[in-house]
């Protein structure tokens, strides 16, 4: 199973991520938290990765297709996986297209979750208080909203255009979403 999850900043991508990844019995692989395992680490590329994350703009589509091309040649990722936040620019559709392309594996669907701004903003500013994430703050915030309105919502056309992708609400409980998200993934993979 070879599926992609998208949708704005705080929409549940991460939360629902690793529940559907496990019924599938594939690895979740989320750039975001590849990029944030890079935090405290004493390198050039980590701090530029930092200061890109905290002003809430993308990472470098060469950084990320890099390490996203990287961790799906690892031995865990042979049988399927699980996207969580790649691809955010078109860039980085083609270069998931080339990395599919020279094997056999073929994404199966693409989980687009959806939540009106005011729900997601009250959810990212409900996790600075509880985790205290560097980019959970208004600003960043608004930042990331533009960055996927302007970058990553228009990807979502180019996976309907090839028939992948499965919309499903994401406002309710984290059960009620999930089970949502079952239904619509078994009813499309029928
Ligand atoms: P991500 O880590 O992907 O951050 P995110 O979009 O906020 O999603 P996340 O998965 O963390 O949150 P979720 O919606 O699950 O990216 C962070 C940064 O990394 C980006 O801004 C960018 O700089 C960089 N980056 C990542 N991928 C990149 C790429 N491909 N290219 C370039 N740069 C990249 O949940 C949010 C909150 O809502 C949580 O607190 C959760 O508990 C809560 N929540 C979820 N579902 C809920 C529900 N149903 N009800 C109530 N609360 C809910």
């Amino acid at each position: 199973m070879r599926l992609l999850i998208m949708g704005p900043p705080g929409v549940g991508k991460g939360t629902q991520a690793k529940g559907i990844a496990e019924h599938y019995g594939v690895p979740a692989i989320s750039t975001g938290d590849m990029f944030r395992a890079m935090k405290g680490a004493d390198t050039p590329l980590a701090k530029q990765v930092q200061e890109i994350m905290n002003s809430g703009a993308l990472v470098p589509d060469e950084i990320t297709d890099a390490i996203v091309k990287d961790r799906l040649s690892q031995p865990d990722a042979a049988g399927g996986w699980l996207l969580d936040g790649y691809p955010r620019a078109l860039g980085q559709v083609y270069a998931l297209d080339a990395v599919l392309a020279s094997g056999e594996d073929a994404i199966d669907a693409v989980i687009s979750l959806t939540a009106d701004e005011e729900v997601l903003v009250a959810r990212l500013l409900k996790r600075a208080e509880i985790e205290g994430r560097a980019d959970d703050n208004a600003e960043t915030i608004k930042n990331r909203m533009k960055v996927y309105h302007e970058s990553t919502d228009p990807l979502l056309a180019i996976y309907r255009d090839r028939g992948l992708l499965v919309e499903v609400d994401g406002v309710g409980g984290i059960e009620e979403v999930a089970g949502r998200i079952t239904a619509a993934l078994d009813a499309k993979l029928a």
